[in-house]
């Protein structure tokens, strides 16, 4: 049974349907038409609501897999990874949990633990404290004796940079402490904070890393997401470019990797992540930052180097089979890119820009993989991850991998809705890319990013549905006492067929027209004055009060949504007659943000 919904859900049917093992799905009331439901052999509904209600809820996924008889549940990423008591609730009711003992999610969990337990093993940790630091007047003392300044403030309970905090002078510190803490509470009800030595411009490098329950654990090299807007990936790669991990680096890497995972009796995948730093000049360093113990997002770059599929050997060791491969049958060759291909719109913040999919095509030829939650008629809500497919693509080098990759995302084709794709385009093409930087710049440079704005909305008809198609045969999706069921229908056409209810009764052939182009409204530049909230969160930080007169692309606001931070942009410039929101308040996917009457219109 799969916990967990979209292109990763789909990803270990596929590994499932290999392997001869049944699948079962799961999905929320908003899934109820997502891939990954007919994709597996049986699905079951969870229920509406937020995911609290369905896929985070713990009772009910595990009442759904005793009904089903389902032997095992894979978390996926996301959801109930990496949540030990949900481990330990599978583990106590004679379900394999696909993944790490909890006593390993745990261990890895607090990350003062986990720098205590890796120090232990002689894995290196960033310098700074393995004991949680309790007060401003602490850390001011640690810093100055033992680290030096700057000096990064983490949250314990954190990770992926949540409750990251720096400070570069000793006068920062107390700012950074208290902000550390207080991301630390409000995200893992957890307050409490340690200092590691600030590096600069570190590169992200990250080992992937195999175990089974005979002792036998193995790393498949590493992998480079120094491409990061706010802490989240948005491009990685594998191997690292050849000129920042030479071989001798890969290994003492590689090595670190496995002595980090068996000091926690780990077993499944799992990724040790850590910083790479050039050191200007110095020999260069490498330091475990934390370890993600679940099937990460970016696992693909690595099973097209390696050609090992790494879903499978995480549910064969799961079902204490050993793995396939010894150290010695791990070979990299060439070079791997993936694009997380979200529904964002760079040029506004990468603001989250969920809504209908239109005609909807994927690339396809030599080296070219695309993993996918959606498909054409589609709804990304805003509920859900932003992120509605990766783009990988392999070729023999960097170079030539970069190139597939450009020729791919021009083949990808995604109407009706805003994606990263020209972000991805333009990055790739770009020289920090080719010199293999960490494009920091670029990521912050809103002049940049604003060369990637979109045209103005089109009046898409991608709603519409086909009302010319004669059919005779249609399958219908039904649901009986919560189950899935598909069901062939024959006989004549239906009358009336057509609006959303149609949406259940899927042709049998053709399917949806590709939204008709060239009825598209032009467009009028002022648009309308009243800014909707793209998504439902909880309103984090207002920028701005009514009466100001702001430009577009101008930060309004910060909307706080499964754990992200979702900065909200003036959709136009003038002078904002209207500011119904403020800060703490929950707020609703349509509700209006801000009004903003244009200097001329007004
Ligand atoms: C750091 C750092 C510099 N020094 N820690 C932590 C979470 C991860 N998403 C980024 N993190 C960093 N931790 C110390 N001691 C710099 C970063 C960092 C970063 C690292 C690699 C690649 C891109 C980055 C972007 C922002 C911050």
């Amino acid at each position: 049974m799969i916990a967990n919904r979209g292109e990763i859900a789909v990803r270990i049917v596929r590994a499932l349907e290999e392997l001869g093992v049944a699948s079962v799905a799961v999905y929320s009331e908003l899934d109820r038409e997502a891939p990954h439901v007919g994709r597996a052999g049986e699905a079951y509904n969870l229920g509406e609501g937020p995911a609290a209600d369905n896929y985070l809820n713990v009772e009910k996924i595990l009442d759904v897999a005793r009904r089903c008889g389902a032997e095992a549940i894979h978390p996926g990423y996301g959801f109930l990874a990496e949540n030990a008591p949900f481990a330990r609730a599978c583990e106590d009711a004679g379900i394999v949990f696909i993944g790490p003992p909890a006593s390993a999610i745990e261990a890895m969990g607090s990350k003062t633990r986990a720098r205590e337990l890796m120090q232990a093993a002689g894995v290196p940790i960033v310098p700074g404290t393995t004991e949680p630091v309790a007060t401003v007047a602490d850390a001011l003392e640690i810093a100055k004796a033992q680290i030096g300044f700057p000096v990064a403030v983490k949250a314990a309970g954190g990770g992926g940079g949540k409750g990251f905090r720096v400070a570069l002078t000793e006068d920062e510190l107390e700012g950074a402490f208290e902000g550390s803490s207080r991301e630390g509470e409000k995200f893992f009800s957890d307050p409490t904070v340690y200092l590691e030595r600030y590096l600069h411009d570190p590169r992200h490098v990250e080992v992937q890393v195999l175990a089974d329950r005979h002792g036998n654990v193995i790393h498949l090299g590493e992998r480079d997401c120094s491409i990061q807007r706010r802490h989240q990936k948005v491009i990685e790669e594998s191997p690292a470019p050849p000129w920042v991990v030479d071989p001798q680096m890969r290994e003492r890497i590689g090595q670190i990797g496995v002595n980090a995972a068996r000091a926690v009796d780990y077993v499944g995948a799992g990724t040790i992540e850590g910083l790479f730093s050039a050191g200007e000049g110095a020999e260069p360093e490498y330091f475990f930052l934390e370890m993600n113990t679940r099937v990460q997002v970016e696992h693909c770059v690595t099973e097209m180097t390696t050609g090992i599929d790494i879903v499978k050997e995480g549910i064969r060791a799961a079902a204490g089979e050993e793995l396939s491969y010894a150290q010695v049958d791990v070979e990299l060759r060439g070079h791997a890119i993936e694009c997380r291909i979200n529904a964002e719109d760079a040029s506004k913040n990468f603001a989250p820009a969920p809504g209908k999919i239109g005609a909807y095509r994927e690339p396809s030829g030599p080296g070219v993989r695309v993993d996918s939650g959606v498909e054409a008629g589609g709804e990304v809500s805003p509920m859900y991850d932003p992120m509605v497919a990766k783009l990988i693509v392999w070729d023999a080098d960097r170079e030539q991998a970069t190139q597939r990759m450009l020729r791919a995302l021009s083949e990808y084709e995604i109407e009706g809705l805003k994606t990263l794709i020209p972000f991805h385009r333009a990055l790739l093409a770009s020289k920090q890319w080719a010199k293999g930087e960490t494009c920091r710049d670029l990521l912050e440079d809103k002049q940049w990013l604003q060369t990637l704005a979109f045209a103005a909305p089109a009046a898409v008809s991608a709603g519409e549905e086909d009302e010319t198609e004669e059919k005779v045969q249609r399958t219908y999706e039904v649901e009986v006492s919560g189950k899935r069921f598909d069901v062939r229908v024959l006989g004549a056409p239906l009358a009336g067929a057509g609006g959303v209810g149609s949406m259940n009764g899927t042709a049998e052939a053709g399917g949806r027209r590709p939204p008709k182009r060239g009825q598209r409204k032009s467009s009028t530049g002022g648009g309308p004055d009243t800014l909707p909230s793209p998504l439902q969160g909880n309103m984090w930080k207002v920028l701005v009060k009514q009466g100001d007169t702001v430009t577009e692309g101008q930060l309004l606001c910060i909307i706080e949504a499964m754990k992200m931070e979702n900065e909200i942009t003036a959709h136009k410039a003038g002078t904002i007659s209207e500011l119904p929101i403020s800060e703490g308040a929950p707020i609703a996917a349509g509700a209006p943000i801000a009004t903003i009457v244009s200097a001329e219109s007004s």
